[in-house]
């Protein structure tokens, strides 16, 4: 399998993933200025909407959208740690929150990548991911994950745009549940290792 990245984007969640479920995998990354590989293929070419991350399969099939990437992957390796299994409510409460990353989360650090949004709009996403992450503090309260007491694919998701905090300059410290959340996944070696390939 082929994993199309750059480097801290998210397209980290599912490079963690592939480490925590031990499968073979290359690694390309993508200039998303440019929209090439590093081996100058157009990357458009790969993927129209021109986004990492993007899954090869070994037979060239291909697969966009990190939540369902992150998913595929632990269903194939069979791995309901990391996702409970189809049919039983938790894997439901997994998939909730990965929706909920995805769709409120993740896009509310769009304005702070993209020249083109002003000061004001910025300031609007600040306050909405203000918002977002106290009560996510809350949610966390008494846990050490977002659904209990294991990893799922909703830790390695969340812990990969909270990141993005600390790149704009959006101070998460005071909430004392998600700081102890995000040190807790950042000690893990498999975390440190998709971290270091991609700084390589
Ligand atoms: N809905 C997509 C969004 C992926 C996305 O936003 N990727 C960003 C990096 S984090 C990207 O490739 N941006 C470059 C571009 O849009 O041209 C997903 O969840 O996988």
């Amino acid at each position: 399998m082929k994993l199309f990245y750059s480097p801290n984007a998210c397209s980290l969640a599912p490079h963690i993933v592939l480490r925590e479920i031990g499968i073979p995998f290359e690694l390309v990354k993508v200039d998303l200025q440019q929209h090439l590989t590093t081996s100058g293929e157009d990357f458009y070419e790969l993927n129209s909407k021109g986004q990492v991350p993007l899954l090869q399969l070994d037979d060239g099939q291909l697969l966009t959208e990190g939540a369902i990437i992150s998913q595929f992957l632990v269903d194939q390796a069979k791995r309901d740690d990391l996702l409970p299994k189809i049919n039983t409510l938790p894997r439901y409460q997994v998939l909730a929150w990965m929706n909920f990353i995805a769709s409120e989360i993740h896009k509310a650090y769009s304005p702070f990548f993209h020249e083109s949004y002003g000061e004001q709009t910025k300031a609007v996403f600040t306050e909405i991911l203000n918002q977002h992450y106290a009560w996510i503090d809350q949610q966390l309260t008494g846990r050490l994950y977002l659904t209990g007491n294991y990893l799922s694919i909703a830790d390695i998701y969340l812990f990969v745009v909270t990141r993005w905090a600390g790149f704009i300059g959006l101070e998460l410290t005071h909430l004392k549940y998600l700081t102890s959340f995000m040190q807790r996944v950042a000690n893990r070696k498999t975390v440190q290792d998709a971290i270091m390939a991609e700084t390589e």
